[in-house]
């Protein structure tokens, strides 16, 4: 039985890998806050369903001890690193703290993993962000990294981090370079979550109006359970590389607003406002990627299409409110 060890395991994307590895036949191993432990119900309800079929350690990813510990006594086949502060931040106000946790917590466990289990496969959750203020459209795995956010410069060190790792101590380390992608389990902080949550508390009456930012952004918004499957692919190849996992498509955020609350029976326009501090700088060219290596390589591909991903994310929003635990 293979063994996979998962940071970030009760995010979205932790926990949506976490029911494709156990389909799979692994045994998953988790790394978790101890102030998660304590409080399961709020910090783990992505993985409540799961917690009896898998194995949670409790460690803080910026010691390296404790990973040391964990590495050792599990010896992993794979390793998927999810775990990092993601919410994309212009402000620089957290930039030490955000930058120190997402490279220093990448680079502590592939130090871990080399010493103590260097056959094991490596993934890195690398993002769109890395290319940040980017010149031509659609990116790829060629194009040069420009970030402009705290987060996306963390991510472009741990990916040299990880590439270097794999050039000179040969190890199977590779990087996703993810775009957005969206579920039912989307944090709230996040643009979708925040649009479905608050158009179905409009549709019951449960709040008036919906705050947002920049209705004229774009995105390449494809759906978090296929991108897992990419995750797991990218370490079941002959040999370690990065890939774009992305849709190719981009839609406004008035685009998903629009869908939102149509799905409900409303006309967005009465129920949202502009808000001018909710605006981000804007790209001079819209972050869009090419999965073509992906597809071609790894033999991906999507199974959800924009409107499919906002009618799950509303229907399930709508499920939650009306049992009462949203
Ligand atoms: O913003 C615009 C905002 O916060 C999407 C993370 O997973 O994907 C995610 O980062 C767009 C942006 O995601 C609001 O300006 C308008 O253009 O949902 P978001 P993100 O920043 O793209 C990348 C690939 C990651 O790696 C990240 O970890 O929506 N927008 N109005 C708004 N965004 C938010 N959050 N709130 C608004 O009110």
């Amino acid at each position: 039985m293979k063994k996979a060890l998962i940071t970030g395991i009760a995010g979205q994307d932790g926990s949506y890998l976490t029911e494709f590895l156990l389909s799979k036949g692994y045994e998953v191993h988790g790394v978790v806050r101890r102030i998660s432990i304590e409080d399961t119900e709020h910090k783990l309800k992505n993985i409540q369903h799961l917690l009896g079929k898998i194995k949670l350690h409790v460690a803080s990813l910026d010691n390296v001890l404790s990973l040391i510990k964990i590495v050792k006594d599990i010896l992993p086949d794979e390793c998927y690193h999810l775990a990092a502060s993601s919410f994309v931040s212009y402000s620089f106000e957290d930039e030490i703290s955000i930058l120190n946790n997402n490279v220093n917590s990448t680079h502590y466990l592939l130090a871990a993993l080399k010493e103590f289990s260097p056959r094991c496969r490596v993934y890195f959750a690398g993002t769109s962000e890395m290319f940040g203020n980017v010149i031509h459209s659609p990116q790829d795995e060629s194009t040069p990294y420009n970030p402009r956010s705290i987060y996306g410069i963390s991510k472009v060190a741990s990916y040299h981090l990880v590439k270097n790792y794999r050039e000179q101590y040969k190890m199977f380390a590779c990087s996703g370079i993810l775009y957005n992608h969206e579920s039912p389990r989307r944090g709230y902080e996040f643009v979708t979550r925040k649009i479905v949550s608050s158009a179905v508390k409009i549709k019951l009456g449960l709040q008036e109006t919906l705050s947002l930012g920049n209705l004229d952004a774009n995105r390449d918004w494809g759906y978090a359970p296929d991108y897992v499957r990419a995750m797991w692919l990218m370490l079941q190849n002959d040999a370690p590389g990065d890939y774009v996992v992305a849709t190719g498509e981009t839609h406004s955020v008035r685009e998903f607003v629009n869908a939102a609350f149509s799905a409900l029976g409303l006309d967005y326009q009465n129920h949202v406002a502009v808000d001018h501090n909710l605006f981000r700088p804007m790209e001079n060219v819209t972050l869009c990627g090419n999965p073509a290596k992906a597809v071609a390589k790894l033999g991906w591909s999507r199974t959800k299409t924009f409107p499919e991903i906002v009618e799950e994310m509303i229907n399930s929003e709508l499920s939650l409110l009306k049992k009462g635990t949203a």
